[in-house]
């Protein structure tokens, strides 16, 4: 049957548009049913979306997740796809060596049965990807020039033809800088024999061969503004300027201890983006857990809305056993496909709603932490910083024990009251009770009648 139809598509040589015809209906179907519960609410009441997919679309926006072809026997996670996500990248099955490999022999069978779930489903497709130095067949790095220039040419002519009108962006050259400050092209056999060159022309050819398809420049360590970016920037710039044919840039966005969320994420999409490209989160994983995890990717989340062309987020994976750094535990479900705090902070990120405190919200509620933020002979002043957990909270309260003699004497942003021992002080919010999930604020106070031991803060308790 696959053969028949990828037949039908080589052979036609023109758009099939039957696949995005259908996620268009889809589309429309989802949006009259979304007018059709929007009437039948009660008049103030908010509606939220919740599912990834539902909530990012209410923001205009795609949510997606890398899918790899062997997983979809599994039941769920087919249903956690088909719930939570609105797009999906093939995490290998469209790689060259996975549909090429060997030359002029192509092979579309796992990449077809990944676009035809999202067809099915009315789900985009992201292209990854069509030139790249990894995962490529050994008879591609054994051509020379000329040769090498028209097997490129050629595979990205076929590829795109054989999903033509159904891939709503293609990464078209991936992972082409180095890292490191020097902001130069990577080696790799297309750079080393046919030169910078090389990109623009695997561009203009991307574009004759499906011109409605978005064409991405798609790499990592790119997403704060650094060497790598800059250089990438430059680029960008150039082919804007001179109309070579590029609409988007993907920011991988891998992040872990060592290569943690840049603080001018937001700014680096944004200066992307004013170039008068879209620009999408491709391959995004945080490694980590619990709240810190649920910070960075509601901080993630809430930076792509914060950039108007910034269309799109697709996360690397589904569960956490089947991500490429499954022992960090980057993703947002875990092994049994339990929603984890993460999944929580993106889904409020996105304006959807989540039940705080219900069954599979762990992280919901508040943390409370202490600090002392001065100190001199006799007192100090100290700081507790409430963060929210993976649910907003309207209200928070926590206890602090002081030892006698020390007296709070003083108490800043936030409303105490006393034991009657006048040793346990109760500090409930003010104007400062409403936190995003992961959010934080803090409150203060001052101590007289010695500084040891230091107060004892309890557990943060939040509505
Ligand atoms: O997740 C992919 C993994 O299954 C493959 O073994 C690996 C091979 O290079 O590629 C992984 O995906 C990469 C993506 O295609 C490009 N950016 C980096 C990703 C993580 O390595």
């Amino acid at each position: 049957m696959r053969m028949i139809r990828t037949g039908a598509r080589a052979a036609s040589g023109s758009c099939r548009p039957h696949g995005r015809l259908r996620a268009a209906a889809s589309a429309a179907t989802t949006a009259l049913l979304t007018l059709t519960a929007l009437a039948a609410l009660p008049q103030g009441t908010a509606h939220a979306a919740d599912t990834l997919g539902a909530a990012a679309a209410e923001k205009g926006r795609y949510f997606g997740a890398a899918v790899a072809a062997n997983h979809l026997g599994e039941a769920p996670y087919v249903s956690t796809l088909n719930t939570e996500f609105s797009s999906v990248t093939p995490e290998n099955e469209m790689k060259w060596d996975a549909v090429e490999p060997s030359r002029g022999s192509f092979s579309f069978s796992r990449a077809d049965q990944i676009v035809n779930h999202a067809q099915s489903r009315g789900m985009d497709v992201r292209g990854h990807t069509l030139v790249w130095h990894s995962q490529l067949p050994s008879w591609v790095s054994g051509l020379g020039a000329t040769d090498l220039r028209s097997a490129m040419n050629n595979h990205i002519t076929q590829v795109m033809t054989h999903y033509k009108g159904e891939i709503h962006s293609w990464d078209v050259v991936n992972e082409a800088f180095q890292d490191g400050s020097s902001g130069a092209r990577r080696s790799s056999p297309f750079q080393d024999r046919l030169g910078d060159g090389f990109i623009e022309e695997a561009f203009r050819t991307a574009r004759a061969a499906d011109p409605n398809a978005k064409l991405c420049y798609n790499d990592y360590n790119t997403d704060g503004v650094n060497a790598k970016s800059n250089a990438v920037y430059a680029m960008v710039k150039d082919f804007k300027s001179r109309g070579v044919p590029i609409d988007c840039v993907g920011f991988q966005s891998h992040f872990n201890s060592n290569s943690p969320v840049p603080s001018d994420y937001r700014a680096n999409l944004q200066r992307f983006a004013d170039l008068g490209v879209d620009v999408q989160i491709t391959e995004l994983d945080i490694e980590g857990s619990g709240t810190a995890q649920a910070t960075d990717y509601g901080n993630v989340v809430r930076a792509c809305l914060a950039v108007s062309r910034c269309t799109g987020i697709t996360v690397w994976g589904i569960p956490d056993k089947y991500s490429w750094r499954a022992s960090g535990t980057p993703l947002l479900f875990d092994d049994n496909y339990n929603k984890k705090p993460a999944y929580h902070a993106v889904l409020s990120a996105l304006g959807g709603s989540t039940e705080p405190g219900g069954p599979g919200t762990p992280g919901a509620g508040c943390t409370a932490t202490y600090t002392t933020a001065e100190q001199w002979s006799g007192g100090y002043n100290g700081k507790v910083t409430i963060t929210a957990g993976s649910s907003p909270i309207s209200s928070w309260s926590v206890n602090v024990t002081l030892t006698a003699p020390q007296k709070v004497v003083s108490v800043w942003n936030g409303s105490p009251t006393w034991d009657s021992s006048g040793n346990v002080m109760t500090v409930k919010s003010g104007w400062n009770g409403t936190l995003a999930a992961g959010a934080s604020t803090s409150f203060g106070f001052t101590v007289n009648g010695g500084t040891a031991p230091p107060p004892q803060v309890g557990a943060c308790t939040a509505a």
